[in-house]
């Protein structure tokens, strides 16, 4: 395969993305063709289909280049200089580069890159602050520094002192994460979890409503963030409410890190400038490749620290190699240009989706997300999904406040600019997208089930509006195709 492209064109014509990516295609074909086949076909998935999961972005090819090697064979339990293996040399190295790369592009004081998944870095957080707050503080009662010296019941009455703290976080159903207090995930396990949520009229936080519940609450951990919020959140304000009970201020910025990274998100909406701890992915808007990181004030520092072996297993070098890529990827102006797009883009996308007739909660959007309600359009988010899906729009389904539908089926959709913008569109493609998704939303309909009743996930669409729909698509994307460096009908060949 790659002797093949070697000899197909004069040598200064040869892309090097695509000696690099028909090389490693090969040497994954060598061993196993049928991953290497998958691959390709995610790829052709990928180009084929329009990108608007919110929560998706399209990392580099030099940050994808930087996971495929050795490094993936290194155990370096510990953090930087404090390895609990030898010959770690190179990879404290790498996460040293990793860690002030990413101090630098946030301007914080402490950056722990470890994480491998933001649900990582939320464990790791709500660790530290239990162990900072609760712990430490009872372990210096007793006059002991190490935990292996108390006794059993010393031990017990820590576990419970622990085991008993609350934790404010947003709603699911309002747009806040599994891992911030749902009922069946270990956050709510591990607290006495109570949940805030947006005003049912309007989508939006009310600050008033918040402010009165903190109080009455008067949490540890005061959790603020989200999966699926379209506005902006003052930060500074959340930062005085939080001083008033004496919560420690979280914020999960991981759907948002990449436009507060490029200055897009800013001033009293920028969480790092005012939370204590802050967590993030490192592959939404970031654009890096799939990961975690917690950024946080010095203070906390040396309870995060811990988070591997305390929380995480051993860390993945290979991983933060490309994030370190990534970091200084997004320390560029070309990237902040791309930060304030993505949000246009959102803002351009949502004003069509409203012009066409379509309920966009909350009006409107400030950053990357739109969030549609289908339910008004006599469709559950199962059913919106799947059909777009079919028509070449990648998307995913979503819980709006009250869902009657639950967070199975749900009544709404998700949208995201990220992905998008990251391929150079604009306003028009926009505008285009708009056009395609109202049209699709407003000619599906519900289909009965076996019993004929309504179905939730079953829905009726029309062959040629399906062909129209996909046809649009196709030109949008032939447009602005992924990693346009590589020759997909090439190495379609060899499978
Ligand atoms: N799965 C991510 C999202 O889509 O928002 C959050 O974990």
């Amino acid at each position: 395969m790659l002797q093949d492209y070697l000899a197909s064109k004069p040598l200064n014509e040869l892309s090097t993305e695509m000696i690099a990516f028909t090389a490693n295609l090969e040497m994954v074909a060598k061993k196993h063709p049928q991953v290497a086949k998958s691959i390709l076909k995610e790829l052709i998935d990928q180009r084929s289909h329009l990108k608007l999961i919110a929560s998706e972005n399209y990392c580099s090819l030099s940050a994808q280049s930087a996971m495929g090697n050795l490094l993936t064979d290194k155990y370096a339990e510990g953090f930087v200089g404090n390895r609990f293996y030898a010959g770690c040399d190179n990879v404290d190295n790498i996460e040293q580069m990793a860690c002030d790369e990413a101090k630098k592009l946030f301007n914080c004081e402490h950056a722990y890159v470890q994480p491998h998944s933001g649900a990582d870095a939320n464990l790791v957080a709500f660790l530290a602050v239990l162990r900072m707050k609760v712990q430490t503080p009872m372990m210096d009662k007793l006059g002991e520094k190490n935990l292996l010296n108390i006794s059993k019941a010393e031990w017990d009455e820590i576990r419970a002192a622990m085991g008993n703290q609350r934790l404010l976080g947003m709603g699911l159903y309002s747009g806040g994460h599994l891992t911030h207090g749902y009922r069946h995930n270990v956050s709510a396990q591990l607290f006495e979890v109570y949940n805030y949520n947006v005003n049912e009229e309007t989508g939006l936080l009310d600050y008033d409503e918040l402010h009165k519940q903190l109080q009455e609450v008067k949490p540890l951990i005061f959790l603020v963030g989200f999966s699926a919020y379209p506005r902006n959140i003052d930060y500074a304000l959340l930062r005085k409410y939080a001083d008033e009970v004496g919560a420690v201020m979280m914020v999960d910025m991981a759907h948002f890190a990449g436009l507060v990274a490029g200055g897009a998100i800013s001033g009293v909406h920028n969480p790092v400038a005012y939370a204590d701890i802050v967590t993030t992915t490192t592959h939404k808007t970031l654009r890096g490749p799939r990961g975690g990181m917690v950024l946080c004030k010095a203070e906390y520092a040396e309870y995060v620290d811990k988070g591997c072996p305390h929380v995480l297993g051993g860390p993945l070098p290979h991983v933060t190699a490309a994030k370190a890529i990534a970091f200084k990827e997004a320390n560029t102006d070309e990237y902040k240009t791309y930060a304030h797009k993505v949000i246009e883009n959102a803002q351009h996308l949502a004003a069509a989706l409203v012009e066409k007739g379509i309920h966009v909660q909350t009006g409107g959007t400030e950053n990357h997300i739109v969030l549609l309600n289908v339910e008004k359009l006599g469709l559950t988010g199962r059913q919106a999904e799947s059909a777009l899906r079919e028509c070449g729009l990648t998307l995913n389904r979503n819980t709006l406040p009250n869902d009657k539908f639950g967070p199975w089926y749900t009544s709404g959709l998700r949208l995201g600019t990220p992905a998008t913008t990251t391929l150079g569109m604009g306003k028009p493609e926009m505008q285009e997208i708009a056009d395609i998704i109202a049209t699709l939303l407003q000619k599906i309909t519900a289909a009965p089930d076996k019993k004929g009743n309504p179905s939730k996930a079953k829905y009726i669409i029309d062959e040629s509006e399906k062909a129209q729909a996909i046809k649009r698509i196709h030109t949008i994307l032939k447009k602005y195709v992924l990693y346009p460096e590589i020759d997909v009908d090439f190495l379609k060949s060899y499978f």
